[in-house]
């Protein structure tokens, strides 16, 4: 698989700290244990982070976290934390969760001010009974524990508002900067799993409007017997399939990361058949040996895969359309 699939880009070699081998295959390339996979061009950058945790020994959650925070703190990157665009009222808000290996989760949606929801969304899982806190409340925790409020929209994306303003229409537009969302799933020296995605949710969406990407069970879900597996695009169809854990349900039934990538996207397109032409989703997904894959409704869904044999690569997934 990995032969047919077009390297867009060779990244730093990864480090050279003995690291268990093990047998995860993609037609063919063995992946050894650690491995980080992450959506889109920026998870190149994120990988390099995670990578930094798991090649010296770290544990998968921690890499996750630290992985997606690149892209948060990255005012230049308009889908994710600092500098997100805004809803169709001016609000930065952020959808994020993350989850480990004992299937402890927790996630933050609608929040605002907040650089690092993943950060919170950590916070939720570690320090609270919850798994989900929201808006105004989410916002009141992330003070108590120390979180800084800040003001997220920047002057190029309150540009980019006033220019949509002018229509007001609501139109996600296929792979481009309005809708990429970082989903990060990491499998460590300890052949443990985790993962975490964070976003700003698509541009201009309602006051209010939560995706996919908070959801436990269709941005991300980890079962560390099995796999792990994330999503981007249009959130809705996501949550209409509960996308994530669809994959790793298909996993546990013997499919291959990229087999069951795949049918959850054709799941999609059963639903939808005329609206999965127009849209973006794409699911990315690791078992338990290292195996990876990732397959989206149309052309264009870049993925980074980190692992000692590989480095850093950027790959673009097949698609459905
Ligand atoms: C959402 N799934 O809010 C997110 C957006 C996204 O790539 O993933 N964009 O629906």
């Amino acid at each position: 698989m990995t032969s047919r699939r077009k390297f867009l880009q060779l990244g730093s070699l990864a480090s050279l700290t003995p690291i268990t081998k093990l047998f995860g295959f993609d037609s063919g390339v063995p992946v050894s244990k650690p491995v980080v996979v992450s959506t889109w061009n920026f998870g190149m950058a994120a990988n390099v982070e995670a990578w930094k945790i798991l090649s010296t020994g770290g544990r998968a959650l921690d890499a996750v976290e630290a992985g997606a925070r690149v892209p948060e703190g990255d005012s230049k990157e308009t889908s994710v934390g600092l500098g997100g665009l805004p809803d169709r009222d001016g609000r930065v808000t952020l959808d994020s969760c993350i989850m480990d290996e004992f299937a402890n989760c927790g996630a933050v949606a609608c929040l605002e001010h907040i650089v690092h929801p993943v950060s919170v969304a950590r916070k939720v899982m570690e320090k609270t009974p919850h798994v989900l806190l929201v808006g105004e409340g989410a916002l009141d925790f992330a003070i108590t524990q120390g979180f800084k409020k800040e003001k997220l929209l920047t002057e190029e994306s309150e540009k980019a508002w006033k220019e949509w303003l002018k229509t007001s229409q609501y139109k996600p537009i296929a792979n481009i900067e309005n809708h990429d969302t970082i989903g990060i799933v990491a499998l460590d020296g300890k052949q443990n799993l985790s993962g975490a995605c964070t976003t700003s949710g698509m541009a201009y969406k309602m006051k209010g409007r939560v995706g996919d990407s908070p959801i436990i069970g269709a941005a991300l879900f980890v079962d560390n017997e099995i796999g792990a597996a994330t999503s981007t695009g249009v959130g809705e169809e996501v949550i209409r399939i509960v996308g994530s854990h669809l994959v790793v349900e298909l996993m546990r039934q013997g499919n291959s990361p990229q087999e069951a990538c795949e049918k959850a996207v054709q799941r999609i397109v059963k639903n939808q058949p005329a609206k999965s032409k127009e849209i973006q989703v794409g699911f990315l997904a690791l078992n338990k040996n290292g195996e990876y894959g990732a397959f989206a409704l149309l052309k264009g869904f870049t993925y980074a895969v980190y692992s000692k044999e590989l480095g850093n690569r950027l790959m673009e997934a097949k698609s459905y359309y």
